[in-house]
């Protein structure tokens, strides 16, 4: 028997489910990517059935930032505004809007809500949490990649702002620069006060 974890004041989140991420051609391709899709999917045809809002999130990065190793950053250059690698996954169920993040030259944009200005350090908001108050959304359903940078960023947030939060385990999968820091962000997560299902 399954129930669904959707319902009234429940959204569900998709998190960057994009080429570069999902498919094995992608720049900064996950491992499991393509089995995130179908898991997805799977979430978003029953947050659908249950009358829940579904949001998307998408890195959205400058040709030039910071936050890639040819400019002192951590990463390969990925999902590039306008590209192919930043395109969400062909496969993924569409059913709501899109929020960009990482968009400015320096930011990080791992979380869905909210961006740290590279030069004063402060955060900003993304807009994604004004959206979801204004359809009276309480707990949130957190699916995705990556787990250790965007979902994790994502669903600490999500806490912070009060909301509850819902991590998928078998609807998520990890970068994993080193082996294990997937396993490791669930910790934190439910150290956090996260729920994993
Ligand atoms: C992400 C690394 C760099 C993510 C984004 O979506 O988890 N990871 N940029
Ligand atoms: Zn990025």
């Amino acid at each position: 028997m399954s129930s669904s974890l959707f319902g009234a004041g429940i959204a569900l989140l998709v998190i960057d489910v994009q080429n570069d991420f999902a498919d094995p051609a992608g720049a900064l391709a996950v491992q499991g990517g393509d089995e995130v899709v179908r898991r997805v999917n799977h979430l978003v045809g029953e947050a659908r059935a249950a009358r829940s809002p579904v949001f998307y999130t998408q890195d959205w990065h400058p040709a030039d930032t910071a936050h890639f190793d040819k400019h002192g950053g951590e990463w390969p250059v990925h999902c590039v505004a306008g590209t192919w690698g930043a395109e969400l996954h062909p496969d993924l169920l569409v059913a709501g809007p899109s929020v960009h993040k990482g968009i400015n030259d320096g930011e990080d944009g791992y979380s869905g809500f909210s961006v740290r200005d590279p030069a004063s350090g402060s955060a900003g908001s993304t807009g994604l949490a004004e959206q979801l108050r204004s359809d009276g959304v309480e707990q949130v359903v957190i699916a995705g990649l990556a787990t250790d940078y965007c979902v994790k960023a994502t669903a600490l947030d999500a806490v912070d702002l009060g909301l509850g939060a819902i991590v998928v385990r078998d609807a998520v999968a990890a970068v994993d620069l080193e082996a294990g820091d997937g396993d490791r962000a669930l910790d934190e997560l439910a150290a956090a006060g996260v729920v994993l299902a």
